[in-house]
């Protein structure tokens, strides 16, 4: 199929601006929907994290709309935030993964709205599991962590999905792969201090991962030791560890610095209505502004151990 203008428009406006996107018909839509029900049907997926983070996809949303044709799935590069809180006279440093920030998806909407209005065409928001869509449309692989990989930005990269009247490219749509690299390579599963990677299954064991707990309103497990934590929030220890990602991590130059009073207010989880105007202003910088919640108890363990050293050895070799 010869692709339209407004096709390759979309492309070459999300290449112009660094992105990498792909558009495939929405018809496979009902494929990604049936391989997650399958996991549920064969009890593979822990029901708790299903039911809190997994319920939120609508596979049936565009069917409503008779004329959607396609899905347009982008990839945009996101680095670690450093981070920086006073505690106690010492300097505690650490990091938001990428990620974290909408920015990018607001700044895809926008290239991609500018591109359709000029041909009359349409876009909705899309709620559906985004790396099966990168991984089928030759966007990504997914790793054995799970995460999904491109030869350009390594694991460094927000996804993000619209629902949209162009016609689909060449419509690829492959198979799920994984990159030759974790057919050897257990990196990820060794440094997994949860055990959420699973040498002998490929789907993790996502109830397990720090990440689920630390973005989770609930105390840790008991299982979930403090010294695991090497974030604000989220975990960054099977992606830093990675070949894949050699070359590949990137880290703000500069860092979001909490003074004592700013970082005392989070630890004393002062709500959120009442913090000051720069902590308010920092945490929004950081894209955190609705996980503040959070904040005071993650932070708390890092402060309590300080930050770890091999963290700071692999950024220094990155
Ligand atoms: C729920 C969720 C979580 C949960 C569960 C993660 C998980 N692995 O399922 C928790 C809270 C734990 C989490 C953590 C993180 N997340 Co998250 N998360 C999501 C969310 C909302 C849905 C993911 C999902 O659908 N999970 C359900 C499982 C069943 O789907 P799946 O992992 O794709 O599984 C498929 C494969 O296993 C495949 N499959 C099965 N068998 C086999 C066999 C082979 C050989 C192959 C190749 C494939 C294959 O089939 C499955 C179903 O299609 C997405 C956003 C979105 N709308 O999609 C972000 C998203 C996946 N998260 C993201 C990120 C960055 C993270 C973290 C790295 C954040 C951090 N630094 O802490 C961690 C990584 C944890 C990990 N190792 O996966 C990014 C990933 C970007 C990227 N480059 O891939 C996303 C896409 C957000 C975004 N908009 O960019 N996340
Ligand atoms: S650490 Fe190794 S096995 Fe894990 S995703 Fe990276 S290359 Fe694959
Ligand atoms: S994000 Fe952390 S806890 Fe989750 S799978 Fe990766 S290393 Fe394990």
């Amino acid at each position: 199929m010869v692709p339209s203008r407004m096709t390759t428009d979309t492309l070459n406006a999300l290449a112009a601006a660094g992105f990498d996107g792909r558009i495939v018909s929405v018809r496979h839509i009902v494929e990604i929907e049936e391989m997650m029900a399958e996991l549920v049907a064969k009890r593979q997926i822990d029901s708790t994290f299903y039911s809190e983070r997994l319920t939120g996809f609508r596979f049936d949303s565009f069917r409503k709309l008779k004329a959607v044709k396609s899905v347009i799935v982008t990839a945009a590069a996101q680095p670690m935030v450093r981070v920086r809180f006073s505690y106690q006279g010492t300097d505690i440093e650490t990091f938001v993964p990428p990620t974290y920030s909408y920015d990018t998806d607001k700044t895809a909407e926008r290239l991609i709205r500018k591109v359709l209005d000029n041909y009359g065409g349409h876009l909705m928001d899309c709620a559906l599991p985004v790396k099966s869509i990168a991984v089928r449309s030759g966007l990504a692989k997914y790793g054995r962590n799970n995460i999904t990989y491109s030869d350009r930005f390594g694991s460094f990269f927000r996804l993000r999905a619209f629902y949209s009247d162009v016609e689909p490219a060449d419509d690829d749509w492959g198979e799920m792969k994984m990159p030759e690299k974790c057919v050897r390579c257990h990196a990820c599963v060794s440094a997994c201090k949860t055990g959420a990677i699973d040498k002998d299954r490929f789907l993790i064991h996502a109830e397990r991962c720090l990440t689920f707990h630390n973005e989770r309103r609930c105390p840790f497990p008991a299982w979930v030791e403090n010294k695991w934590h090497n974030c604000l929030i989220g975990c960054m220890d099977c992606q830093l560890v990675c070949p894949l990602n050699k070359g590949k991590i990137t880290v703000t130059e500069e860092a979001v610095m909490f003074d004592r009073n700013e970082t005392r207010e989070i630890l004393d989880c002062i709500p959120k209505e009442e913090i000051s105007r720069s902590t308010r202003m920092k945490i929004r910088m950081l894209n955190l502004l609705d996980d503040y919640q959070l904040l005071g108890r993650n932070l708390r363990v890092l402060v309590e151990r300080g930050s770890g050293p091999q963290r700071q050895q692999v950024l220094a070799e990155s």
